[in-house]
This record gives C-alpha cells, structure tokens and sequence, in this order.
C-alpha cells in the first residue's frame, strides 16, 4: 500500500518536472535606487521557453510600495514614459527590460539600499506567477 502511493506520488513530481520546464525565467533582475524618494526603475531579462506567447501583467515588490509597468519611448520629439497594461513575450522568445525602454517603475520605493537584493514577483495572465531576487544598484547603475 505504502509502495503505491510513492510509485503515484512520484509519478506526480515527475509531472511537476515537466511542467516547470517550459516555465517563464527572470535574470538580471536589478532596480536603480535614486536618492530621496524618487520612483526607481527596475529592469530585467525574460524568457519565455513556452510554444505560447507570455502576457506579463504585473510586477510587485515589498520594496516598492505601488508598481507600474512603462515603457520609454520618443513622441513628436520627445522621450516620455507611457504606462502599459500588459507587455507580451513571443513564444520562444526574450525580451530585456531596459533603461529607455519597457521597465518596472517602483513607484514608493522603501528600504532600496545598493548592494543589497529585494524580492521582485512578477505575474502573468494565466494566473502564474515567479518570484525571484533582484540587485539593488545606485544611480550609475552600479
Ligand atoms: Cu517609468
């Protein structure tokens, strides 16, 4: 009896395995502290090893109090930041998050202190969410 239920309950983590295989990965993951309380973009890498596209609809942060997702671009001549609902990443593809580009916007930043790391949860729209580390850098992105 004993030995059924671990030939099932193996059968399930193998099962697990395959599952968290095709999940979405984060590196590189850092945020830009800037003195006082100046909102601090946070920026990273993300893969998307699944046949699907993957639809990032939110990035959250103990450290950041309310978050946004923006992304950086050039209107009638001018850089502005524009806030998006959603950033989509094609199947099989990555997309950097970047200094003049898409990044998280940490908006009541708390307790960024470079050269520590603070825990970043980013969620998606199938309801799956990954949590992960980043590195907290100064102004010059150090
Ligand atoms: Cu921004």
């Amino acid at each position: 009896m004993a030995r059924r239920f671990l030939a099932a309950l193996l059968a399930g983590a193998g099962f697990a395995a395959c599952a968290v295989a095709a999940a979405p990965t984060v590196s590189d993951g850092w945020i830009r502290a800037l003195p006082g309380d100046s909102p601090a973009g946070g920026y990273f890498t993300l893969h998307n090893p699944g046949k699907t596209p993957l639809l990032l609809t939110g990035v959250s942060s103990p450290a950041c109090g309310m978050t946004m997702l923006h992304k950086t671009a050039k209107i009638d001549g001018t850089v502005r930041m524009m806030m998006v609902d959603n950033v989509a990443v094609p199947a099989g593809g990555t997309l950097r998050f970047q200094p003049g580009g898409y990044h998280v916007m940490c908006m009541n930043p708390n307790g960024l202190k470079p050269g520590t790391s603070v825990k970043v949860t980013l969620t998606f729209a199938d309801g799956a969410s990954l949590t992960t580390n980043f590195a907290v850098k100064n102004a010059m992105g150090q």
